[in-house]
């Protein structure tokens, strides 16, 4: 198992370098930070680097301000990825040389194979899960709270807040855990969920104002254009999460979000849309369809054409998937 074998190069190694992958979420940098702190209560050297620094979302992780924006100098007996399903997530890393074995830890269905040692297991509901499950194996020590509260982050942004299909009672179990060893709930759930800057709660008004409702009730789309963005001085990164009101919606199983994304030009139009499912539609088939892919009740694609000919085509595609027919 290679859980096994992660664990025993923790055992043998003395230094390592700990990172995430690039455009880091909370279970990204919350398990590398976490990570990170469980190996220097061993008595490890662990340096924790984010190609795409801090997020100044996720700046309250404890141990944020530690992270490196640069891949760090000298050797390492191994290089922990946390939470990289596919190599092209992977930050630049130091040459294999310097680097020591390459390990992945992950608990996303899909992989795509990179790495000398993969710790995969699809069964945790976030890797900082897979995280604790190493530690578990590593000491019989309860978890300090400058690892807890990375890792009650990392599994509260996994889960929705302890809500999706993916909390199980061990889930819940070991949450239990990290709060007795200090963390607190409402100010991890409120620096994840809340805490909006007015740009973005501005963006959000005009999502909902945009939202279209399609084939019987069964489809809320959305449509923001770059004036939105301009209009109320949002970042592309604010919209995140944002195709979830439409899938609020009673009656709908599909919510799509089409987004011009800021790296878009007149030379060079494109679209990105974003499906979430109620749980039984399949969305990764919709996005597959349009060159896209992800997950069943999560996925994307990517169009280079204008919104008129984008908003065609996903309806097109939605028609088809869920009337089975095209
Ligand atoms: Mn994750």
């Amino acid at each position: 198992m290679s859980r096994e074998r992660a664990v025993a190069l923790i055992r043998e190694g003395k230094r390592f370098l700990v990172t995430c992958h690039v455009r880091p979420d909370a279970d990204a940098l919350g398990s590398a930070l976490g990570l990170a702190a469980l190996l220097r209560l061993l008595g490890k050297e662990a340096v924790v680097y984010s190609q795409d620094g801090v997020p100044p979302n996720l700046s309250f992780l404890v141990g944020s301000p530690d992270v490196l924006p640069t891949s760090p100098e000298g050797n390492f007996d191994a290089t922990f990825v946390m939470d990289a399903a596919a190599r092209v997530l992977v930050p630049v890393l130091p040459p294999s040389e310097r680097s020591g074995p390459v390990v992945v830890v992950d608990h996303h269905a899909a992989h795509d194979g990179f790495g000398d040692v993969i710790v995969r297991e699809i069964d945790a509901c976030a890797t900082g899960e897979v995280v604790l499950r190493m530690w578990r194996d590593l000491s019989g020590e309860p978890v300090p709270r400058e690892a807890a509260q990375p890792i009650y982050a990392a599994m509260c942004a996994d889960t929705g807040g302890f809500r999706y299909p993916g909390t199980t009672g061990d889930t819940m179990r070991i949450g239990a855990g990290l709060l007795d060893a200090g963390v607190s709930p409402w100010s991890v759930a409120s620096h994840l969920f809340e805490r909006w800057p007015r740009e973005r709660m501005a963006l959000l008004g005009e999502v909902l104002r945009s939202i279209e409702v399609h084939l019987e009730g069964r489809v809320a789309l959305v449509c923001v254009p770059r004036d939105a963005f301009n209009r109320t001085g949002a970042t592309d990164e604010m919209l995140e999460g944002m195709v979830n009101y439409g899938r609020m919606l009673e009656g709908v199983v599909v919510a799509a979000l089409l987004w011009v994304p800021r790296t878009a030009s007149a030379s060079r139009p494109e679209i990105k849309i974003s499906f979430r499912s109620d749980g039984d539609a399949d969305v990764a088939a919709i996005a597959v369809a349009l060159g896209g892919g992800g997950h069943r009740v999560a996925a994307g694609a990517s169009l280079t054409t204008n919104m008129e000919d984008a908003h065609a085509r996903v309806l097109a595609a939605l028609r088809a998937q869920l009337d089975g027919s095209s």
